[in-house]
């Protein structure tokens, strides 16, 4: 069964980024963090390939634009909560990749001194409050946050990041109620990448934008196009602005694609290679490139610059990781609960 989703009113065009760009600063810091995150992932995929990664890792080439660009307009006091492909929020709040390298590896400097790998990295010190290994895990922990944050008076903000699968879950749904009720400084931020495993969205979702879900809650809903980095920058920017203002929860959708297998080592037999081709050609590093060039922003020796930067730093991150030690046997019962929320993530 194949299903395009009704067209409700609400239904549209993802929105694209305006015309009007945001300061030279925060394009810079959108791209640099942009190209930090591929650079990473990629770096990944080499060494799971060889053999030196334990688990499994989920990666997030393709959707760098929706981390960054959501990201770019939070605190560092705000929250995050993230998926079991969360290396680009964890990069974007601003967690530091050799910890994140070390965790992934196993080793004992790593997040959770190498006991949790990939899918379960947080740091409590940027408000990253958790990559999560259960789909639709993350929805009421970031409703707890954003609840927290106004029973203190903080300010503060909570994103929830999770994908169109997610969005088929109870937890969803509960979430997006009680944020609605109690006017919760939340934005819920869904990455529609088009699959959830195996399972196209065409064939789960009961709409075809997950953002329509935001009028059964009374709260904004906005589909973005998710390759288009100023496009989720501006509306995420409104979101966020709004929840600190004391506006309430935005469902905000950006609509985008994962280029790599659900896994690395995913035999990816639920979709055209034709498809894949098509969007890498959306690449969203690539755009984003092509806008800065055009616009005066940046020179190709510039991006050129910051790559290398970028590339440096991951390879600075690896030799750390591989010289840090396995840890010890004897502390694999350990931090299995984690007390002090003030501290970096579960491997203080
Ligand atoms: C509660 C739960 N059900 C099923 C799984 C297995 N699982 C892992 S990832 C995934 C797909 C999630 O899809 P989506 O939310 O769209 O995120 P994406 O992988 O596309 O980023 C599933 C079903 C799980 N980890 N947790």
């Amino acid at each position: 069964m194949s299903r395009d989703g009704p067209r409700i009113p609400g239904g549209r065009e993802p929105l694209t980024g305006g015309s009007k760009l945001p300061d030279r600063d925060i394009l810079i810091r959108v791209y640099t963090t942009m190209v930090r995150i591929r650079a990473f992932e990629e770096k990944v995929e080499e060494l799971f390939l060889a053999g030196k990664i334990p688990g499994f890792v989920h990666l997030y080439i393709g959707e760098e634009a929706v981390a960054s660009g959501v990201c770019a307009s939070l605190e560092r006091s705000d929250y995050i909560v993230s998926t079991h492909r969360g290396h680009g929020h964890c990069i974007a709040k601003g967690a530091s990749p050799r910890r994140m390298m070390a965790e992934i590896l196993g080793k004992s400097t790593g997040y959770c001194k190498g006991k949790g790998g990939s899918m379960h990295i947080a740091d409590f010190s940027v408000g990253m409050l958790g990559a999560n290994g259960v789909v639709g895990g993350g929805f009421n922990i970031a409703v707890g946050a954003a609840l927290s944050a106004k029973m203190r008076r903080t300010n503060q903000v909570a994103v929830c990041f999770f994908g169109d699968g997610a969005s088929n879950r109870g937890t969803f749904h509960e979430a997006l109620n009680m944020a609605s009720v109690f006017h919760l400084p939340c934005v819920f931020v869904c990455e529609h990448n088009q699959y959830a495993s195996t399972t196209p969205a065409t064939y789960s979702l009961s709409v075809r934008d997950v953002a329509d879900r935001a009028v059964g809650y009374g709260i904004p809903g906005v589909t973005v196009d998710g390759n288009d980095v100023l496009a989720v920058y501006e509306a995420a920017r409104e979101a966020i602005d709004r929840a600190r203002r004391g506006g309430g929860p935005t469902l905000l959708e950006a609509k985008t694609y994962r280029i790599k297998g659900h896994f690395v080592g995913d035999p990816e037999k639920y979709r055209d290679r034709s498809e894949v081709e098509e969007w890498k050609a959306r690449c969203p590093i690539l755009r984003f490139e092509d806008r800065l060039r055009a616009q005066g922003v940046l020179t190709e020796g510039e991006m050129e610059a910051i790559r290398a930067a970028a590339r440096e730093e991951i390879l600075e991150a690896v030799s750390f990781a591989e010289e840090s030690p396995y840890p010890d046997p004897d502390d694999a019962f350990s931090d299995l609960y984690v007390l002090d929320t003030q501290g970096e993530g579960c491997g203080r």
